[in-house]
């Protein structure tokens, strides 16, 4: 019965350390990008459908591994497009958009234009 108690136990525990270890990643992003209570100031900045890392996590996640410093790891994958929505990832996390979601891009000039024209039709 004590080691079932210990099983349970270390199997409830150890999702929660994961969870908190990780959120540090976003401590360190809101620090360097001045995101926290942003759109941004998300899990899912990183992840997607819960634990697996989406592009811009995974970029950042090779980089944090070789350079074993998380500032200079995000300072890294900036000027790249982890999603290849042909913006860079510092100009998404500059717009407030995702950079590990391709259908989060920039509004383009027409598509602004489209959305005031939506306004004033209705
Ligand atoms: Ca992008």
């Amino acid at each position: 019965m004590r080691q079932v108690l210990l099983l349970a136990t270390v199997l409830l525990l150890v999702p929660l350390a994961v969870v908190f270890a990780k959120s540090r990643y976003l401590t360190t992003f809101n620090n360097v990008y001045g995101t926290s209570n942003k759109t941004l100031d998300t899990c899912g900045t990183c992840h997607v459908n819960g634990y697996n890392l989406n592009s811009y996590g995974a970029d950042f996640d090779t980089q944090n591994n070789q350079l074993g410093d998380e500032t200079q790891a995000f300072k890294v994958i900036e000027p790249m497009d982890s999603d290849k929505d042909t913006y860079s990832n510092i100009d998404e996390i500059n717009a407030g958009t995702f950079p590990g979601n391709n259908t989060s891009t920039l509004p383009t000039e027409s598509s602004t234009w489209g959305k005031i024209k939506a306004l004033y039709d209705n």
